[in-house]
């Protein structure tokens, strides 16, 4: 009996086998597109050694998300929140970008138009060259006054003073992330749908895309004629909008991908 070829990955300890037929469909629609958006999500940051958040060893594991990702639990109990975030920021020190990062990051420069977009906080795009990332869910690196809005940068980790207080007006200072019940940033969320509504292909990398209204750019680029190529081991909430699903590892399927891609 026939088989197809499998391109054989590792990964942690487990061996993935990748269909090398969706590996080529997926580089042969991205070689004829001229607008592509890459989404992504806490995955493409897990082989670089940071916990997604749903799922065995994710972050919620241990926390109910209602008592550290809500303005209401902020009120309740700021100094808690932020002993959260400053060891994430803590651990984030540590940390560098992986392949998926630099294959997203170097797409900026492959194709006609390209736009990244992303539902993660922790800034590995950035680090890894990439120039123009709309982060949907702010940034860990930025902390906002609740009192007088004033917004800056900053990465020292640990903070010297938790919680932080603004220099302007002596308020409350927070993380300057997105939590559950919150609007997303208006100009971001504005520009990742236009990219949506525009794309010829929308790569989704690493998200549960169980998060609204971030998921939903999934069904915007796919109902507006847009192809959708999942990268993840798993299947998502938007898997059945997929043209091609690449399951594995974004630190390995992106680079196989950015080479069958090769120069345009
Ligand atoms: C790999 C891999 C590898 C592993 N390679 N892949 C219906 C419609 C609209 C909204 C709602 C709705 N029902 C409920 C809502 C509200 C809510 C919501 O969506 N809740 C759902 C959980 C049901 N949404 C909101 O509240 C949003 N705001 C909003 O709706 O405003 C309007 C409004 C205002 C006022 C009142 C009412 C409405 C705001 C959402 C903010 C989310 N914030 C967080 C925290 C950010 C700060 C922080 O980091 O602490 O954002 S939650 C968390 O989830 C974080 C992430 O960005 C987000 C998405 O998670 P992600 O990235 O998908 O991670 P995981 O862990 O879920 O998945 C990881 C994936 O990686 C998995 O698939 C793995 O398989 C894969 N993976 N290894 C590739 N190596
Ligand atoms: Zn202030």
């Amino acid at each position: 009996m026939h088989r197809p070829r499998a391109a054989t990955v590792r990964f942690g300890n487990r061996i993935q086998g990748m269909n090398q037929g969706d590996l080529s469909r997926a580089a042969e629609i991205l070689r004829s597109a001229g607008r592509v958006v890459a989404f992504t999500g806490a995955g493409v940051s897990a082989e670089s050694g940071v916990p997604t958040f749903r799922g065995a060893g994710g972050l919620w594991e241990g926390h109910a998300v209602q008592q550290v990702a809500t303005p209401e639990a902020f009120h309740a109990d700021p100094l808690m929140v932020w002993r959260f975030y400053d060891q994430r920021r803590i651990n984030l020190t540590k940390v560098r970008p992986n392949p998926a990062h630099t294959v997203l990051a170097r797409w900026q420069d492959r194709f006609p138009s390209y736009q990244l977009v992303t539902q993660n906080v922790d800034g590995l795009h950035h680090a890894a060259g990439a120039r123009e990332v709309v982060e949907l869910h702010g940034s860990i690196w930025c902390v906002r006054c609740v009192g007088c809005g004033h917004e800056r940068e900053d990465r020292s980790a640990p903070l010297p003073d938790l919680p932080p207080r603004c220099s302007a007006c002596g308020g409350l200072e927070r993380p300057g992330v997105v939590w559950f019940g919150e609007y997303l940033p208006a100009r971001a969320m504005a520009l990742a749908t236009a990219a949506a509504e525009a794309c010829d292909v929308l790569v989704v990398v690493g998200t549960s895309a169980v998060v609204y209204p971030a998921a939903g750019l999934v069904e915007v680029a796919a109902s507006a004629g847009g192809k959708v190529i999942e990268v993840n081991p798993e299947a998502s909430q938007v898997a059945h909008l997929a043209e091609v699903e690449l399951r594995g590892p974004a630190g390995v399927v992106l680079p196989l991908l950015d080479e069958l891609v090769g120069d345009r």
